[in-house]
């Protein structure tokens, strides 16, 4: 049996590895072993497929799963929010988007405080990935990235933009701090963006992107802008199909 005997003896190679690497969490090995984002993973293992890793950022003895887009411009995408089939709910409070929520193999929401560790630890650039119903895709995409800590309000800081098709949705988000229906940090004096548009999100007054809004199927008309959207794209009454907000670390 040559080959569960190869790979009992490599798994055993990295049991040693890791276990060595939680008792010296500051070897310089440490960062090959236990990958911090997935870019690390993509960088060892470049033909490994889009799917769910365990990642690091935090640092060796908090694990975090994600989904990691192996594929699109050249892989190593750490995607912190996706939107696929409307089977997870996104009107949560503010502890929720805070720890991050949902199923890693479906839509999720990474949680801000991860988020905040991956922006800490390098530069990072977003795309943004959506499509529509009719099979349309496009994306949006910036230059920079980042996400200032909860003491900050979680305040989003942006480059410049590159149009893939969805136009600058973005743009009025840029500087703002996160708000949910239970704690209100949007610039909308006389009412909650987050109530009103039924998501959790950086908004304004209130928003050109709501991609935390309610899933729903297409052009809808109920309840004003409070679908998964992307105004500059489709509209403030259109939900998108699939939507993915993704980050990858630049030179
Ligand atoms: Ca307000």
């Amino acid at each position: 049996m040559p080959t569960d005997m190869g790979t009992s003896a490599a798994q055993c190679r990295v049991m040693v590895l890791l276990v060595l690497s939680l008792l010296l969490p500051a070897s310089p090995c440490s960062s090959l072993l236990l990958p911090v984002d997935c870019s690390d993973i993509h960088e060892h293992y470049p033909t490994r497929p889009s799917g769910v890793y365990t990642i690091f950022p935090g640092g060796p003895v908090s694990p975090l799963q994600v989904y990691c887009d192996m594929e699109t411009d050249g892989g190593g995408w750490t995607i912190f929010q996706r939107r696929i089939d409307g089977s997870v709910n996104f009107y949560k409070p503010w502890s929720h988007y805070k720890k991050g929520f949902g199923s890693k193999n479906g839509e999720y929401w990474l949680g801000l405080d991860n988020v905040v560790l991956l922006t800490m630890r390098k530069r990072n650039e977003l795309r943004v990935d959506m499509e529509d119903w009719d099979g349309g895709k496009v994306y949006a995409q910036y230059t920079s990235f980042s996400v200032d800590p909860e003491s900050l309000g979680y305040k989003l800081h942006l480059g410049s933009f590159i149009n893939g098709g969805a136009g600058d949705g973005l743009a009025v988000h840029n500087g703002m701090k996160f708000s949910t229906f239970d704690k209100d940090q949007d610039t909308y004096d006389a009412g909650n963006c987050a109530k009103n548009h039924l998501g959790g999100f950086w908004y304004n007054l209130c928003h050109n992107a709501n991609p935390n809004g309610v899933y729903m199927w297409g052009a809808d008309y109920t309840h004003y802008a409070s679908g998964v959207e992307w105004s500059t794209f489709k509209g403030h009454d259109y939900s998108l199909k699939t939507i993915n907000m993704k980050i990858r670390p630049v030179a």
